[in-house]
């Protein structure tokens, strides 16, 4: 289907949606359904959004298959199966693209283009949309499902372009396989990505080089191939799981402990903790209800995790090397396969750069203020320019021509309504935007509830015969406020990481989401569509309706 419009060169659609991941192909399926005419944008030449480009050895999801799932259709569940705990990411791409198939959406998105502006036309009530092919588009609704972590961060090191073997970075990895048999290689970055990538191009390169400046705490993922069991149980419980998924925390059907972790003694929080570490996974963070609240509390957790790293790695200097101090879980936590004792191998070895900094990149290799590490190949795991990245990318100008940039002080004073819409920018919506709560728990569940959010608030209007909506400035503040309180309540804002911005050279700092989990912003972003979209100006042309 292609109800696209060309007027004068101008395409016009009912919506234009950006990125062909979760987001956007959910979108999508919604607005057409709604009967709108949309078209989804992407860069790259297939759907998938980050699972597009996160070709990386080892990459995988550490939310488990079965809820990182949509669950809009129990039939698409059900024909759908997965092959072990955690999803590897051609499963994803593949379950992206068997979605895409099942719904016939590739007819309406056009690949291999990137948005690079959009403009309101406060005259029109319509947003210009321009692409690098120099396509204009205009359409009434301008969605962005960008994802929040799309835009690579490649830091600005010395001598890059002098090097004189190949580098990647995890966010753009090639299509075909990477051969590192026989290879001296370097990683930078210890994140999820990094611990992820380390122990499969350890198995395979003749060297292996891990150019550490945080060190990080990782709990065994204890990965595994689902049972046939398992797989008829959780589509048999498939309505069960969906209703508790959608009022949870974060997007899982986990519990939350009920106590404090002061309340048990040493030993039985170490039964507790150990319990949980055997079990693998994210248990371990929700062993407490305290852990992220309290300083005291975090600390018997990461002491934990520290403890566990000294049994696991051999060299005891290693080990003090490898060992965090920041708290458990402020960062985003990482699950894994193997990673500390990957540093027991005679192939590997950790080069601490917060110490000896890297200086710059030769054409050999990385030189620190220690020495030179010759290299065949660098890997760059350092991770992205998170929430706002991709939206700061592209050139979105609202009334009076300000800009999003500009409007949120290139991240100092980020400002939105619920996390979808901002003040000053009419008929736009950010799906999983900065103060929602996004990255804070399993995405496919909070992706689900702002497209429908969205689809249901389009629906209304045109019902309703209003033209534009926008957030209030003074809803926008509320919200903010209300958001940077939950979050002053945590440990998130005392600790540096791409959650606050603090990874990017010279971006604003400021943490960016919603903390008070998915099951309560769900309930509000509801109790706002039923009191008639309560925060937002509501204008037709022909009248006001607020
Ligand atoms: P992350 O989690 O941002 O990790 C990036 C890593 O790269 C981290 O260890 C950084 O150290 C390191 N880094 C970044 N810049 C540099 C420079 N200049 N020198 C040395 N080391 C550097 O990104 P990931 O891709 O691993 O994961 C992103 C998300 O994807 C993850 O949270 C999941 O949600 C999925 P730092 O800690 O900043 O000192």
């Amino acid at each position: 289907m292609d109800s696209a419009k060309m007027e004068n060169q101008t395409t016009t659609l009912d919506a234009v949606v950006i990125g062909a991941g979760f987001s956007g192909l959910y979108m999508l399926y919604r607005l057409r359904e709604a009967g709108l005419s949309v078209r989804v944008y992407d860069a790259a030449d297939g759907v998938g959004g980050v699972w597009y480009w996160n070709r990386y050895p080892g990459a995988r999801c550490d939310s488990e298959s079965i809820y990182y799932n949509y669950t809009f259709s129990e039939e698409l569940y059900k024909e759908w199966t997965w092959k072990s705990k955690y999803p590897e990411q051609p499963d994803i791409l593949r379950y992206l693209n068997f979605v895409a198939d099942k719904f016939d959406l590739r007819p309406d998105i056009q690949f291999k283009t990137r948005i690079k502006s959009a403009e309101f036309d406060e005259t029109a009530n319509r947003w210009q949309i321009r692409t690098d092919g120099d396509e204009t588009i205009s359409a009434k609704y301008f969605i962005t499902g960008v994802g929040c972590i799309s835009t690579a961060n490649i830091p600005n090191i010395k001598g890059l372009n002098s090097f004189k073997g190949k580098w990647y970075h995890t966010g753009h990895w090639p299509h075909e396989k990477v051969d590192f048999s026989g290879k001296r290689v370097g990683i930078i970055g210890t994140g999820s990505s990094g611990v992820q990538a380390i122990p499969v191009i350890a198995n395979e390169a003749a060297h292996l080089t891990v150019f550490q400046r945080t060190p990080q705490y990782s709990v065994p993922a204890r990965n595994r191939p689902y049972t046939e069991e398992e797989i008829l149980q959780a589509k048999a419980n498939f309505s069960e799981m969906k209703r508790q998924v959608r009022a949870s925390f974060g997007g899982t059907t986990a519990k939350i402990g009920d106590r404090p972790a002061l309340e048990d003694s040493f030993e039985e929080r170490q039964k507790v903790f150990g319990d949980a570490w055997d079990a693998g996974g994210h248990a371990i963070l929700t062993c407490y209800n305290d852990l992220l609240a309290s300083e005291e509390a975090n600390e018997t957790v990461s002491e934990f995790i520290r403890s566990k790293i000294h049994e696991i790695v051999e060299d005891p200097e290693t080990a003090n090397k490898l060992t965090p101090y920041y708290y458990y879980g402020t960062k985003r936590a990482i699950i894994d396969t193997d990673y500390y004792e990957t540093f027991n191998r005679s192939n590997v070895s950790l080069v601490d750069v917060k110490k000896a900094p890297i200086e710059e990149i030769t054409s050999k290799g990385i030189r620190t203020t220690d020495g030179e590490y010759e290299l065949d190949v660098i890997v760059f795991a350092t991770g992205y320019d998170g929430m706002t990245g991709s939206l700061f990318k592209m050139d979105i100008l609202g009334r009076d021509g300000v800009s999003l940039k500009e409007k949120w002080e290139n991240g100092a004073a980020t400002r939105t309504y619920l996390g979808m819409t901002s003040a000053g920018f009419p008929n736009m919506f950010m799906i999983t935007g900065p103060e929602s709560p996004s990255v804070l728990g399993n995405m496919p569940i909070t992706i689900e509830q702002h497209v429908e959010w969205i689809t249901d608030c389009i629906n209304y209007l045109r019902e309703h015969e209003v033209d534009v909506i926008e957030a209030k400035p003074d809803a926008e503040a509320e919200w903010s406020k209300h958001c940077g309180e939950l979050a002053d309540t945590t440990l998130y804002t005392k600790v540096e990481s791409w959650y606050t911005g603090a990874n990017i050279e010279g971006k604003a700092l400021g943490f960016q989401i919603y903390v008070g989990g998915y099951g309560p912003y769900h309930q509000k972003c509801a109790e706002i569509a039923k009191n008639g979209y309560e925060g937002f100006t509501l204008k037709s042309t022909q009248k006001s309706l607020l």
